[in-house]
């Protein structure tokens, strides 16, 4: 039996590539030289795309592909997905949900954590041998603080939980509120910003939350507040980020997430106030095993014609 055609649109870990090279043609976007050529050369028999979070499937490469019958996403975030393309196409799409919930959460809670007690800068005042001449300054803390979370999703739930057992008082703000949750809910993002010392962002990405997290959130968390971005680059005006982190209008920041992915505005380099990651929150071993077995998983069950695990449409 000829095996079903797919196109990956980045790298996966390679136990993942194994298996999926094992069951289908596969075929690489991201080796190809000329993408345009590429397509038309291997675009017509393509019957599923594999992709990433960050990456997605435009509507343009949907449709250069004309047998496309699924996407199937390496991530939770299906902002980057054309999904009103897909169901006008009757084309299924599939994500990573609950799997990676409690990794991004851990990292929200690591990243304030560093930003706030100045882990890295400790580590590299050992390391610089100034520890001989002086105490390092004295950081901030975190258990007590009033925390804001910006989004009360599956991970925005995990972090309240995490950080009420720091002893934090949790409030939030989602466009829906959640009635059956023990944390305050505030209807309004700036009241929230002014209210809170430490705001986490876990919005999902997309045009509603576009540069949600503006200015004047900013300006209202205030000098003493510290900013927390573990969602989408694109829910945080970075301009408005980057003027608030240079001119002390916010304490400081914890950033997994940018525009621009993975070549950052290089005005956070020089910054001594924000803590970068590179969109490694589900980054684990563990968690990224779980994520490659739900996307193969999804693959599987499309081509068996038996429902899909975890569909988005
Ligand atoms: C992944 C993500 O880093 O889940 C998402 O939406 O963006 C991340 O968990 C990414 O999809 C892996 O490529």
């Amino acid at each position: 039996m000829t095996k079903p055609e797919i196109l990956m649109m980045g790298p996966y870990p390679t136990w993942d590539l194994e298996d999926l090279e094992s069951n289908y043609t596969v075929h690489k976007l991201w080796e190809a030289p000329d993408r345009a050529a590429f397509l038309r050369q291997v675009g017509d028999n393509v019957r599923a795309i594999a992709t990433r979070g960050e990456i997605g499937a435009s509507a343009e490469l949907m449709t250069a592909l004309p047998r496309l019958e699924i996407v199937s996403c390496y991530g939770v975030g299906t902002d980057a997905i054309d999904l009103s393309h897909a169901k006008a196409n009757g084309i299924r799409v599939t994500n990573t949900p609950n799997v990676l919930t409690a990794d991004v959460a851990d990292i929200g809670v690591g990243l304030l954590l560093a930003v706030a007690r100045q882990i890295p800068q400790a580590d590299k005042y050992v390391r610089d041998g100034r520890w001989r001449n002086a105490n390092m300054r004295l950081v901030t803390r975190v258990h007590g603080k009033k925390v804001g979370i910006v989004g009360m999703g599956r991970i925005g739930v995990e972090v309240a939980k995490r950080l009420a057992a720091f002893d934090c008082p949790i409030a939030h703000f989602d466009i829906a509120q959640w009635d059956d949750l023990p944390y305050t809910f505030v209807p309004d993002l700036m009241a929230l910003a002014e209210q809170s010392e430490f705001l986490i962002v876990t919005l999902a990405g997309g045009a509603s939350t576009q540069k949600i997290i503006n200015a004047d959130v900013l300006q209202a968390l205030g000098r003493d507040g510290i900013l927390i971005n573990i969602s989408r680059g694109s829910t945080v005006d970075e301009a408005a980020l980057l003027d608030a982190l240079e001119h002390n209008i916010i304490k400081g920041a914890g950033l997994d997430v940018f525009w621009n992915e993975p070549n950052i505005d290089e005005r956070f380099l020089t910054l001594e106030n924000v803590i970068l990651q590179p969109h490694h929150a589900s980054g684990t071993v563990e968690t990224r095993q779980a994520m490659g077995k739900l996307v193969r998983d999804n693959l599987a069950a499309h081509f068996a014609q038996q429902p899909l695990l975890t569909p988005v449409i």
